[in-house]
C-alpha cells in the first residue's frame, strides 16, 4: 500500500474457530512496521468452539495477549532493529496486569515479536491447560507447565486462579536446540515478566475445561498414505531450497484442493521457522518422531529444530488463482525480509502453465 493509499479487501471467513492475527508484509520492511506495533488479533468463533463453553467473554475471561519484545531509549522512544528487545509489552503495554473476576481465564496467547521465541509458564510452576494451537482447538486439552511460541506461533490456555491470588505468566529461557551463541538473537537466555494476573477477592464460577475439544485428530497416517505427492524445502543461511526470494519468480505450482506430504529441514545451526500463507498444515512428524500435544492441532506456523526434518500434511487450498501467488517462509522476521521466502500458485485440478512466470528450470518435485 502506498503512503495515503486505501485497501478494501473482502473475503469469506471459512475456517473453524481460530485465534488468527494480521499484520504488514512489505517484502524488506515487515521486521521494522511489526516491531512498531502494526499488529492485530483476529478472532474466529463458531459453534462447535461456542458450545464447549471454554472461558469466552472477551475482555472478561477471555484476553488476546499479544506478545511483542521492543527496546526502549532514554526518551521512551523505540530503538528498531534491535533484536531481541530487553522490554515486554502485552497488546503494546508495558508491565501489564488483567484483573481476574472468574475462576478460570484463557489467555489467546499470539508471540509477535520479530525474533524471540518465548517459552511461557506461571511463576509457581502451575498447570497451562492449553486448548487450541494457531489454527483452532487440540482435540483435548493439553495440560502442561510450559508453553513454547516462536514468532508467529499461537496458543489458547485456560489458567485456574484462587481467589485474591496474583500470578506471573512469565517467559523462561527455550529451548532452541541450536548453541547458545546462536540461540541469544532469539532470546536464548531470557526470563521475562509477560503479564501479571490478578484475582478479585472472590470469583465467579467458572465450567471445568471439558475433556473433548475440537473434532477428533484425523487418522495421519491413512491420510498420509493418500497424498498425491512429497514436496521438500531446506532452510539454509537466508535460502529456502537455495534460492533467495525473487518476486519475479514463482518455485512452486500446486493444485487446488490436493493433499500433499511437506518435508521441511533446517539445516542451519540457527533457529528457522516456516509459515504458509492459505492452508493450515498437520504435523506428522518431527525428527522422524511423532508430534507431541501441543502440535495436535492445525497448524501454520512451525518451529523447525535444526537439524530434524517436520513432515506435514498440506491440503492446498481451493482459491485459484495462477497470477497472484501465495509465499511460504521463515517467520523470523529479518530473515524473511532478507529474503527467506517462496511463491507458490494456485492452479485448478487439470490445471497447467498459467502464472505470471514459469517455475525455475530443473525444479523438480517427487
Ligand atoms: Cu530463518
Amino acid at each position: 500500500m502506498a503512503p495515503g493509499g486505501l485497501w478494501s479487501p473482502s473475503w469469506t471467513v471459512d475456517q473453524p474457530a481460530a485465534t488468527l492475527w494480521y499484520r504488514p508484509h512489505p517484502h524488506g520492511k515487515t521486521a521494522e512496521q511489526v516491531a512498531q506495533g502494526m499488529v492485530g488479533m483476529f478472532i474466529v468463533d463458531d459453534p462447535v468452539e461456542q458450545a464447549l463453553d471454554l472461558p469466552g467473554d472477551y475482555g472478561v475471561d477471555d484476553l488476546p495477549v499479544i506478545v511483542q519484545d521492543v527496546t526502549l531509549e532514554q526518551d521512551g522512544r523505540l530503538r528498531t532493529g534491535a533484536d531481541p528487545g530487553d522490554t515486554v509489552l502485552v497488546n503494546g503495554t508495558p508491565g501489564p496486569y488483567a484483573v481476574v473476576s472468574t475462576e478460570r481465564v484463557r489467555l489467546r496467547l499470539l508471540n509477535a515479536s520479530v525474533q524471540r521465541t518465548y517459552d511461557f509458564g506461571l511463576d509457581d510452576g502451575s498447570v497451562l491447560t492449553q486448548v487450541a494451537g494457531d489454527g483452532g482447538l487440540l482435540p483435548a486439552p493439553h495440560r502442561t507447565s510450559r508453553v513454547q511460541l516462536s514468532p508467529g506461533e499461537r496458543a489458547e490456555v485456560v489458567v485456574t486462579m484462587t481467589p485474591g491470588e496474583t500470578r506471573v505468566l512469565r517467559s523462561h529461557p527455550p529451548d532452541l536446540g541450536v548453541s547458545a551463541m546462536s540461540a541469544r538473537f532469539s532470546g536464548g537466555g531470557d526470563t521475562l515478566d509477560v503479564v501479571q494476573l490478578r484475582a478479585r477477592p472472590t470469583l465467579e464460577p467458572s465450567p471445568e475445561v471439558p475433556d473433548r475439544l475440537g473434532s477428533d485428530a484425523p487418522d495421519l497416517a491413512a491420510a498420509e498414505a493418500e497424498a498425491v505427492r512429497t514436496r521438500t524445502f531446506r532452510l539454509q543461511g537466508r535460502t529456502i531450497n537455495g534460492a533467495v526470494m525473487d518476486t519475479d519468480r514463482v518455485d512452486e505450482v500446486v493444485t487446488a484442493g490436493e493433499t500433499e506430504v511437506w518435508e521441511v529441514l533446517n539445516s542451519d545451526g540457527e533457529p528457522h521457522h516456516f509459515h504458509v500463507h492459505g492452508v493450515q498444515m498437520r504435523v506428522l512428524t518431527v525428527g522422524g518422531r511423532a508430534a507431541g500435544p501441543e502440535l495436535a492441532g492445525l497448524k501454520d506456523t512451525v518451529f523447525l529444530p535444526a537439524g530434524q526434518p517436520v513432515r506435514m500434511l498440506v491440503t492446498l487450498p481451493e482459491h485459484v488463482d495462477p497470477e497472484v501467488p501465495n509465499m511460504y517462509h521463515c517467520h523470523l522476521l529479518r530473515h524473511e525480509d532478507q529474503g527467506m521466502m517462496g511463491q507458490f500458485v494456485v492452479l485448478p485440478p487439470g490445471g497447467s502453465g498459467a502464472g505470471p512466470v514459469a517455475p525455475p528450470a530443473g525444479r523438480t518435485d517427487h
